[in-house]
């Protein structure tokens, strides 16, 4: 083809059809992946009409949940790279603007695109743990989320004829065919494979990054995970550590004069030893991180709503959660009164058998059902009541 500016397409991987194949499969994407977002961020920030409702059951639903946000987000990417590529040669559409109307439509999508691209990276980026920005990322991914979702809505209203049009697989009439000017029979025979081929490579390349990166919270395909960037069994007792007791900037000092302090109307404080002579608890939970990885595993320890109790606190008191860490995020953490008041929630001491390892949180953690992973609250040393 010579070269001609503005270029001129004629393959069929960039007709609408095609477009809107691509799009039906990277809607649901989104969505799942926005849902499962607000789902994730009110776990972590409860809006005020959600207080003492956050779901503790299933006690996996978290594992759920995050592993499909990060793999339907993973699964996006190569969608909406290939749906970029059906589209671009809009670019070159002349005039570039008709009207206001379209002027507002190409504004919208060009916000749509941008949003998208930068949300779906910044998320990719997150579950390797690289933050090379200097603003929060929740924040910043929480609110992209909606401007996501609300061009998306936008955009969709704006192509509604265009995507009922070619919503079905087979047309009665080819339309699309027909208003194709010198579209013959044999170049539409080659046009039909390129698209093919598009779709095919797109299916393909979708199966790859999810099948090596769903591995991190689908244990059974956990072999595969050759992408995902923890390997749900490597690390201290089975389980990976994200942040180390080192980095958490705590010292063996620190760990050797640990008390746990708990307030109240009978504020008390207990030695380790103490703490195992109180009533010891088993549970299966998982820790399920944000990132996408998640493992389960058999914890030991008290029981949060028994500690809070001795303290002559009410059955479902909301806690602060402090901890022994000095440096970087997560060190106090808050629980809502649906954690506080249920029995599977611990101040665990053990893990899968042993004493807890420096690095998942010795002397004692947090763990609860249905909660975030960044929530478990590792060197925890004391319970404070929130007002
Ligand atoms: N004090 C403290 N607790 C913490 C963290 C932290 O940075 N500081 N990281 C959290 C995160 S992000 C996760 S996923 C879990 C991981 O627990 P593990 O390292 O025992 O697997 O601990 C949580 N508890
Ligand atoms: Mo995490």
């Amino acid at each position: 083809m010579p070269l001609t500016f503005p270029p001129r397409f004629r393959g069929r991987s960039h007709d609408p059809r095609t477009a809107t194949v691509v799009g039906r499969l990277l809607g649901p994407a989104i969505l799942v992946c926005f849902l499962t977002g607000v789902f994730s961020h009110y776990l972590q920030e409860p809006p005020l009409w959600l207080a003492g409702h956050l779901p503790t059951r299933p006690i996996s639903g978290y594992r759920v949940t995050q592993g499909l946000h990060v793999i339907s987000g993973i699964a996006a990417i190569p969608l909406l790279l290939v749906k970029l590529w059906t589209v671009y040669p809009r670019l070159f559409v002349r005039p570039p603007i008709r009207s206001v109307l379209h002027a507002l439509e190409r504004a919208s999508i060009a916000i749509l695109v941008a949003a998208t691209l930068l949300e779906v990276f910044m998320g990719l980026l997150n579950t390797v743990q690289w933050y090379p920005w200097p603003f929060s990322f929740r924040q910043v991914h929480w609110s992209l989320a909606w401007v996501v979702i609300g061009s998306l809505l936008l955009h969709l209203a704006v192509k509604a004829p265009v995507i009922a049009a070619h919503w079905r697989r087979r047309a009665a009439a080819d339309p699309e065919a027909a208003a194709d000017p010198g579209a013959d029979g044999a170049e539409l025979a080659v046009d039909r494979t390129d698209r093919r081929s598009l779709l095919f490579g797109l299916a393909a390349s979708v199966g790859a990054v999810t099948l090596v990166s769903a591995g991190q919270s689908v244990t059974p395909l956990k072999d595969l995970a050759l992408l995902a960037p923890r390997d749900p069994d490597t690390g201290p007792q089975g389980l990976p550590v994200n942040r180390t007791f080192a980095a958490a900037g705590i010292t063996r000092d620190d760990l050797r004069s640990w008390r746990l302090r708990v307030d109240g109307p009978k504020p008390y404080e207990l030695t380790l030893a103490e703490l195992r002579a109180m009533r010891q608890h088993r549970v299966e939970l998982p820790i399920a991180c944000v990132e996408g990885w998640s493992k389960s595993a058999h914890w030991e320890g008290v029981r949060i709503k028994d500690l809070l109790a001795r303290a002559g606190l009410p059955e479902g008191a909301p806690l602060r959660i402090v901890s022994l860490q000095r440096q970087g995020g997560y060190g106090v953490t808050e629980m809502d009164r649906a954690y506080t008041r249920d029995g599977l929630t611990l101040l665990a001491l053990r893990l899968n058998g042993a004493v807890l390892a420096p690095d998942h949180g010795y002397p004692a953690r947090i763990i609860a059902p249905n909660r975030p992973g960044v929530l478990q609250t590792k060197w925890v040393t004391r319970l404070e009541v929130l007002a």
